[in-house]
């Protein structure tokens, strides 16, 4: 029988298990990546596994994330982090190289490969035909450390895409249009792979957009084929040698087709404040905007900058709007202003801003009081850009640089310009490393820095028969993990001082919740649907399991996030009657009896005494998450095998 491209790649991976339909198996992970936010947690665990060397073909930690250096605490991260590098054998991309996503597209990418990264926009690697996916830091460690990765085998969805984008339709408004259809939390436990005479019109870095923000659906990952396009973007990045042609076979099977006619998009945007809250621009064309924010490693390519420059050049930005920019890497930064492009964006009145992160993290340039931005990233989650009551909204780069000229949200096809895309692609990109630093090859002299800024990280405790707490919070439904634990330019310089982190836990939504859990130690979460979606950082657990949480009771989780909490030893649980959720209120006290037996019967019982009613939740796990949970958690469940 015919194979489709994830089933392919899993095929040629797979080291423990089989490839059926929602059983677990285990893949061998080719690459991993990690950036600096969440990448001190990583090799700090890293470290903790006793090995020498990573065991990996090639790792690469990447510094992008957390740029501002205030203080002495984010010097002090890069630091570390560039030293461990050194010593286990891992690629290091300095400060200024770009965001890991676009630097990893554009250096280390390479089809029908695996790829493990700490960040949950990994799978825009997928552009290229890579089997890429975001994870949790402890997950990225352990696949550094040679160990196979763990996924439950995902359904395969084709997105068949037919006819081409018409002028001022981007790539972005595919991945906008499956989100439209399928929200986010549609693609959980699913992979996209996309496929279809659409595809061949499509560039990688266009590719790369739809993958990047396919996070946003909750899936595992999304690829495409590898095909001649993408031996061409090879080519011009001077890896040709890294190519090799991906494509599904003309009978594979998949769990579901979704079809999209390429000619039917329109330009859309994500209204505030979910990636799913899908309108077409026209319909918001009346919104005025006070910031436009081009950049993140959704849009921020050498083509999508060429083509925000063609529509700057000779025009001004409007007077009450700010526009800024973040080229996405070193090289595309290098390409625009030896071709003059940055010149013609600068004469526009945009300000500059370097090769990172930046405002997609809330990392400087948050807006004013109920200010309207629209960006080019993948995220508009209430709190995101560190202003609570402003409203984001996702375009493309089209709809952004026409919305900072005329101030309002706007359709690019309304506009009169006389604009050409045609002579954008390059098939030469400007290639120069040197920011790339090649690990050494004895680790033994290598020392590690370690400055005051790096603390350790909370460990769990084994698993008790019986647990009885206060539930701490009771949230709604779509939690992101930048509720439970908010990164701004605050918060950020602490990611590798949970102690210190946990204090913001959930202090966008609820200041108390921090003090609440350290007066009533032992408590629980509770959640609606699609709890801890988003990001992959792990912090959204450890703050929670610093505070002393033991368990979240939630109507479902998202992927990343639920591996979190079992890898930190906090009992992720499902109500097995999503109305049930309307039974328990904040405060109340809970009791949960015979955990060690339920746990492996899939089946625990809750008794909400304050209410006295009882109720089942569903805690259905492989015999690696239960000898975690058992342990209190994934490294103290491999210390225990290791003897360390
Ligand atoms: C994000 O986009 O939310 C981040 C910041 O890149 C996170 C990682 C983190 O929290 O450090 C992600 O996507 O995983
Ligand atoms: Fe960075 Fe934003 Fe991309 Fe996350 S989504 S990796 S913060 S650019």
């Amino acid at each position: 029988m015919g194979k489709n491209i994830v089933e392919k790649i899993l095929q040629e991976h797979i080291v423990e298990g089989e490839l059926v339909k929602g059983s677990s198996v285990g893949i061998r992970i080719d690459r991993t990546l990690t950036q600096d936010s969440t990448g001190t947690m990583a090799y700090l665990q890293l470290e903790a596994m006793g090995i020498d060397k990573v065991k990996t073909k090639k790792s690469v930690a990447y510094i992008d994330h957390n740029m501002l250096q205030q203080g002495f605490e984010n010097a002090d991260d890069h630091k570390y982090i560039q030293t461990v590098a050194n010593k286990f054998g891992i690629y290091f991309s300095k400060p200024g190289n770009g965001i890991c996503h676009q630097v990893n597209l554009e250096r280390f990418s390479v089809p029908g490969d695996t790829l493990l990264g700490s960040d949950s926009h990994t799978p825009t690697a997928g552009g290229v035909g890579m089997l890429a996916i975001g994870a949790g830091g402890l997950d990225v460690a352990l696949a550094m450390a040679g160990e196979p990765y763990s996924i439950k085998v995902p359904k395969v969805i084709k997105v068949e895409l037919t006819g081409k984008l018409c002028p001022m339709v981007a790539s972005k408004d595919i991945i906008l249009e499956v989100l439209r259809r399928e929200t986010v939390k549609g693609g959980v436990g699913k992979i996209y792979e996309y496929g279809g005479e659409g595809v061949s019109s499509l560039s990688v870095p266009q590719r790369a957009t739809i993958t990047n923000m396919g996070a946003e659906l909750g899936a595992t990952t999304s690829i495409f084929p590898s095909d001649e396009k993408t031996r061409e973007y090879f080519k011009a990045q001077g890896r040709l040698d890294d190519w090799r042609e991906l494509k599904a076979d003309d009978d594979a099977k998949y769990d579901e087709i979704i079809k999209i006619d390429l000619d039917a998009l329109e330009p859309m945007v994500a209204a505030p404040h979910s990636p799913d809250n899908i309108v077409k621009c026209r319909e918001v064309s009346d919104v005025k905007v006070d910031q436009v924010a081009i950049g993140s490693c959704t849009n921020s390519s050498y083509e999508d900058l060429m083509k925000v420059a063609k529509i700057l050049k000779g025009r001004k930005v409007k007077n009450d709007v700010s526009l800024v920019i973040a080229p996405g890497s070193r090289q595309v930064m290098e390409m625009i202003a030896r071709n003059g492009a940055l010149a013609d964006i600068i004469a526009s009145g945009a300000r500059i801003l370097e090769n990172s992160c930046g405002p997609c993290i809330g990392m400087g340039q948050s807006p004013g009081t109920d200010a309207v931005s629209v960006r080019t990233f993948n995220r508009n989650f209430f709190g995101r850009s560190g202003t609570n009551s402003a409203k984001v909204y996702i375009s493309s780069p089209e709809v952004a640089a026409v919305t900072a000229l005329t101030g309002y949200i706007t359709d690019p096809r309304d506009i009169d310009f006389d604009i050409d895309f045609s002579d954008i692609s390059t098939d030469e990109f400007m290639i120069d490393d040197s920011m790339i630093i090649v690990p050494a090859d004895t680790s033994t002299e290598v020392e590690v820095v370690r400055g005051p800024n790096i603390k350790p990280f909370p460990l769990n405790t084994a698993l008790e028969d019986k647990l009885s707490g206060k539930v701490i919070i009771k949230t709604g439904d779509n939690i992101t993990t930048d509720h439970i634990m908010p990164s701004n330019a605050k918060l950020l310089p602490f990611r590798s001082n949970i102690p210190y982190l946990a204090n913001f836990c959930f202090s966008t939504i609820d200041e108390e919740f921090s003090a609440r859990s350290k007066d009533n130690p032992g408590g629980f979460i509770v959640g609606g649907d699609n709890y801890g979606q988003g990001s992959s950082r792990e912090h959204a657990a450890l703050a929670p399991l610093q505070l002393g949480i033991k368990g979240v009771i939630a109507k479902s989780f998202a992927r990343i996030h639920k591996a979190n909490l079992i890898n930190s030893g906090i009992i992720p649980m499902e109500f097995e009657n999503p109305e049930d959720y309307d039974l328990i209120s904040q405060m109340d006290n809970i009791e949960i009896e015979g955990i060690l037996e339920g746990i492996k019967n899939g089946k625990l019982v809750v008794t909400d005494k304050d209410r006295g009613v009882s109720f089942s939740v569903s805690v259905v796990f492989n015999e690696k998450e239960i000898e975690m949970l058992n342990a209190g958690g994934k490294l103290n469940s491999i210390k225990l095998k290791k003897g360390i």
